[in-house]
């Protein structure tokens, strides 16, 4: 087995503290395809998951009608032609329950799990610059040493637990959707509050609904959300894919999102009202997020923008009955600008007479009490609270472990301002230190798949190249960091999306400071790593 640490007789190891070559933290699709890789290199790996399974956010997020919005066919990994061709995805977007056997099954298939450790969180990594090492505490007090430590942590892996007066005192049950009970929770015949109207509360909203007497739903901010037209995946339709399926993933990876949103590159400006409306009519027709790439300037120009939002709107007054709730759905803000959501049936679900919608801006949530949820107009009482208010997203799993780099410097210190990391892989005077899909990366602005494997495949020739050149240590230069950081934030100003507030900002978190966090770009961003490589990894310092 190939060793990198090269810290044999060398580094002060206290007695029974295991040195890995590499420590991965996260056992979402991440940290799976970072351990495939690294053990094929011959390294020593070690992943922490803190959760009691793989599988990361479809492990947490359990709650009613919990799948992804891009299609199964391309979220999911490429890297293994044979496992793409075994597995088979059911449904076009697959549900949370399919993820999670999918996960699992990538875990049984590699073997992965002699080399991952559950219940295991990390709490700390710091670097000594004695030795070059870093030194990883785990809970409960657990101490290894690596050369090289991954944060696989996720973007969306912290849940947001809003301060909300109160909350402790409520007498019923609270779910989290990022946090849902394994054994299901069963509404029926329950008055059930939902607080939040984002992604994870638009799929539960309609299904908690069907099984609840009553359902009141307290929106701060209305999002726009467009029909999944979910459906089974035909025997031919999967055939189809696996027929061309490299070719597949490469030519939706050379697409703004890395996905296939069958992006069109005329303007939204450039057709006349009846061309215009007959692009979106398709789109909206066929379902899912390739809404958002029916013209090549909607996130850029606030007037192509304009034309989405009056379609959208047009379709929330046509599916929502009484004209006084469908206009309180409505959003006022950029289509996009808050993370797009895709549903079944969320609007016709407030045509129900047991649906409520309480709109916070007219009346402002002002604590919960025992029974239910006081607002500046009345109280409203529940047997079962949910919280879908979302995560700490991007930085929330990393700054949650004390990391300290070169001469103890804390990187909570250096990020207190905001995320600043060199491509979102590494941040400077944290060398030896990766990110996953890190801020600073398209992450969250793309297929997520994709991204991660682009990552991981990035972070483990990294690694490769400096075992066989005899280096041991990488660390992302500042004056490189900070270009690709005005950079990032050039790009993101250009756009629609500083245009509200938004998890992509830090704008859900009490006290976060307002910065724009993922790369607008996959082409231009995957462009930039390769040429950071064939450039002999420009913008890093290799001793
Ligand atoms: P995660 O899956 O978040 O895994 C990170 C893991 O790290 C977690 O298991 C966590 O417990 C662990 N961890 C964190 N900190 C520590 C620590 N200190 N010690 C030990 N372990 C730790 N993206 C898409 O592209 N398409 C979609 O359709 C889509 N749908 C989504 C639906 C939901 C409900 C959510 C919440 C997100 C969705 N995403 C989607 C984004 C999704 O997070 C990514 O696609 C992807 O699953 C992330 O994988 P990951 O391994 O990077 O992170
Ligand atoms: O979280 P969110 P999410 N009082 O932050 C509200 C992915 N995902 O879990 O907008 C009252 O979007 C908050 O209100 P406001 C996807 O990337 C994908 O739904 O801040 N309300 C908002 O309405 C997604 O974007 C899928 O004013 C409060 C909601 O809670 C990301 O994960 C499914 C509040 C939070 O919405 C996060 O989605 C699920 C308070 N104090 C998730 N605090 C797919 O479909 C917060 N809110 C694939």
């Amino acid at each position: 087995m190939a060793n990198v640490s090269g810290t044999e007789g060398k580094a002060k190891t206290q007695p029974n503290q295991e040195v890995y070559d590499v420590v991965v933290v996260g056992a979402g699709f991440a940290g799976l395809y970072m351990l495939h890789r690294l053990r094929a290199q011959g390294l020593k790996a070690r992943v922490y998951e803190a959760g009691n399974g793989v599988g990361g956010t479809w492990y947490w997020n359990r709650y009613p009608g919990a799948r992804c919005d891009i299609p199964s066919m391309e979220y999911s990994y490429q890297f293994s032609a044979e496992l793409q061709q075994e597995w088979v995805w059911t449904e076009r977007y697959a549900t949370q329950p399919e993820l999670l056997r999918y996960a699992n099954h990538v875990a049984d298939r590699f073997d992965l799990w002699p080399d991952i450790q559950l219940n295991t969180r990390v709490v700390s990594s710091h670097f000594q610059d004695r030795d070059n090492m870093w030194q990883v505490t785990l809970q409960g007090g657990g101490r290894v040493r690596s050369r090289y430590v991954v944060m696989a942590t996720g973007c969306l892996s912290v849940p947001n637990v809003p301060h909300i007066e109160g909350l402790a005192d409520f007498q019923g049950a609270v779910y989290h959707t990022g946090q849902w009970p394994h054994e299901g929770v069963d509404f029926s015949g329950q008055k059930v509050g939902v607080i939040g109207t984002g992604s994870s509360a638009i799929q539960s909203i309609p299904l908690i609904a069907q099984q609840a007497k009553s359902l009141t739903v307290f929106q701060r901010t209305p999002n726009y959300s467009i029909p999944a037209h979910n459906q089974p995946l035909t025997a031919e339709e999967v055939a189809d894919v696996k027929s061309r399926y490299a070719q597949f993933r490469a030519e939706n990876w050379a697409r703004g999102f890395g996905a296939d949103f069958r992006d069109n590159d005329t303007s939204a400006l450039a057709l006349s009202d009846e061309e215009r409306t007959a692009e979106y009519e398709d789109r909206w027709a066929k379902g899912g997020l390739a809404f958002l790439a029916a013209f090549n300037d909607l996130v850029f120009d606030d007037n192509a923008n304009a034309t989405a939002r009056e379609f959208i709107s047009n379709k929330i007054t046509g599916l929502v009955d009484d004209p006084d709730l469908a206009a309180k759905l409505t959003p006022d803000t950029p289509v996009g600008c808050k993370r797009l959501c895709v549903d079944t049936d969320y609007y016709a679900t407030y045509n129900q007479a047991h649906v409520l919608l309480i709109d916070l801006r007219e009346e402002p949530l002002q604590k919960i009490v025992n029974q239910g949820v006081a607002t500046e107009s009345a109280t409203y009482e529940f047997d079962s609270l949910v919280l879908a208010t979302g995560f700490d997203a991007m930085t929330g799993a990393v700054s949650k472990i004390d990391i300290r780099g070169v001469q103890g410097r804390k990187l909570a210190d250096k990020w207190a301002e905001g995320p600043r990391a060199y491509l979102g892989l590494a941040t400077a005077g944290f060398p030896n230190l990766f990110l996953v899909t890190g801020p600073g990366s398209p992450s969250v602005l793309s297929n997520m798949l994709p991204s991660i494997e682009h990552h991981v495949e990035w972070i483990s020739d990294c690694i490769e190249h400096m075992t066989k050149n005899q280096l041991s240590l990488i660390d992302a230069q500042s004056a490189a960091e900070d270009a690709w950081v005005d950079h990032v934030n050039e790009t993101a100003d250009a756009s629609i999306y500083p245009r509200c507030n938004s998890w992509y900002l830090g704008a859900n978190i009490e006290g976060k400071k307002r910065v724009f966090m993922p790369y607008l770009g996959v082409p231009p961003y995957v462009a930039k790593c390769k040429e950071v490589v064939a450039d002999g990894y420009s913008g890093f310092a290799l001793s």
